[in-house]
């Protein structure tokens, strides 16, 4: 063996050692951010921020989302955890509620591309059509309508460009999963929700 070679290999295996010894992934650590894989089973998500179900009117017990903790990974993770929402849009009154996530003031300049996995439940029945927001610090939410939802996992990636109201790609606030009584057939249902990321792709 040459000695540059050797020069050329003890480089890659001194980046090999030191990736694993890091515990980071070999390949492009920095082109994605998993914002919440639920896998600890308990909050916050994985950069910190709070999320929970929400209700147009709490008071209204004809309408609610239950979010849950379900042992279903998207990932395949037989530890992992996935959410849970049971929802019910099925109201005399005007009815909408969901899903909440903070952001914490995340910076999302570096990368173009949000991403989650989801899923319905063929036994309880559920919607093949959502409608998902994103905020800035203004909290001027900014939708996209998600559809093709299936009983089996799927991943939904979205381009940035796509959330037209959005003006700060450095701070983001919130994402959100919203079901109502329009875009949500059947109006009582269950879906799943993992692994919410951002990536440059
Ligand atoms: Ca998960
Ligand atoms: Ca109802």
């Amino acid at each position: 063996m040459k000695m540059s070679d050797f020069g050329f290999y003890g480089i890659i295996i001194t980046t090999l050692v030191l990736c694993f010894g890091l515990n980071m992934p070999v390949s492009l650590a920095a082109d994605s951010l998993v914002v919440s894989d639920f896998d600890t089973g308990d909050k916050p998500n994985n950069i910190g921020g709070d999320f929970g179900a929400w209700d147009k009117d709490p008071n209204d017990d004809t309408q609610s989302t239950q979010m849950s903790f379900e042992p279903a990974d998207a990932m395949g993770d037989p530890a992992g955890y996935a959410i849970r929402l049971d929802y019910d849009v099925d109201s005399p009154n005007p009815a909408y509620n969901g899903f909440w996530m903070k952001l914490n003031g995340e910076d999302a300049s570096n990368y173009n591309t949000l991403s989650f996995y989801i899923k319905g439940d063929a036994a309880a029945g559920y919607t093949k059509r959502i409608k998902i927001e994103l905020k800035d610090m203004t909290n001027k939410p900014s939708p996209y309508i998600v559809t093709g939802i299936t009983d089996e996992w799927s991943k939904i990636s979205i381009p940035f460009d796509k959330f037209r109201r959005i003006t700060d790609w450095s701070a983001l606030n919130e994402f959100v999963v919203v079901f109502d009584d329009i875009n949500s057939s059947p109006k009582t249902g269950t879906i799943y929700f993992d692994q919410l990321a951002l990536s440059k792709e």
